[in-house]
């Protein structure tokens, strides 16, 4: 069984939690990020196997801090707020933007990003722009296409091209997942260390 552990909540930089392993390594980090109710901290909990660890809510905007795990000492997962739901207050959308681009540019261990979409949506202005930030920091992604317990097989395909298409992404890496009917959890797994290969290499000497 996996190991998955809560470690902090934090929003300014100063106070993001330096994590290392027991043999004093930092952790590649793992962030999940996507529109609010896309599904993020659902999917952290179904990859951890745990039911409560990360907050989940069928109210969009529930989670709206940097929320930090550990999984078995070997990589950090960051939860990130949603983006683009209308009802959280002001004061909250405010922030939104500027917590998220600092911790896209300061947070060094950042390695890999998990980039969820909703299989039954087409990407809007406010995903679109989150791509560019990913891009523009040169950081990894991975697309993760949610809830696809919620669209037949067919659909699947034609969605999914039209989502890559609104994307303007050429040859992106993308998985089908469904927490609710577990599909895609092998997949995933093998793709993030597929992608953080080289700084565990790098963290073993
Ligand atoms: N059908 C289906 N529903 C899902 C799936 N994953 C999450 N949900 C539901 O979607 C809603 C939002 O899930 P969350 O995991 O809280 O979404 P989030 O992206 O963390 O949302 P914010 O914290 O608001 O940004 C909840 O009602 C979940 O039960 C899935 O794979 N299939
Ligand atoms: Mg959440």
């Amino acid at each position: 069984m996996p190991q998955a552990k809560f470690i902090k909540t934090a929003i300014l930089p100063k106070d993001y939690p330096v994590i290392r392993n027991e043999g004093g390594d930092i952790l590649p980090e793992v962030a999940v990020a996507g529109r609010s109710n896309v599904g993020k901290s659902s999917l952290l909990n179904h990859l951890f196997h745990t039911k409560h660890l990360v907050k989940t809510s069928s109210t969009p905007g529930k989670t709206q801090a940097l929320n930090f795990f550990t999984l078995d000492d070997r990589w950090a997962f960051a939860d990130l707020p949603g983006y683009g739901y209308a009802q959280v207050s002001q004061e909250v959308k405010k922030q939104w933007g500027p917590m998220v681009k600092a911790y896209l540019e300061k947070r060094e261990s950042l390695k890999l990003i998990l980039f969820l979409l909703d299989i039954r949506r087409v990407p809007n202005a406010d995903d679109l722009q989150f791509l560019d930030w990913v891009v523009h920091h040169q950081k990894a992604m991975i697309l993760v296409l949610t809830k696809v317990d919620k669209v037949k097989r067919n659909e699947r395909q034609v969605n999914t091209k039209k989502i890559l298409e609104a994307l303007g992404a050429g040859n992106i890496h993308y998985v089908y997942y469904s927490a609710v009917e577990n599909q895609g959890r092998r997949e995933l797994f093998a793709m993030i260390k597929d992608a953080l290969k080289d700084e565990e290499d790098v963290a073993q000497g």
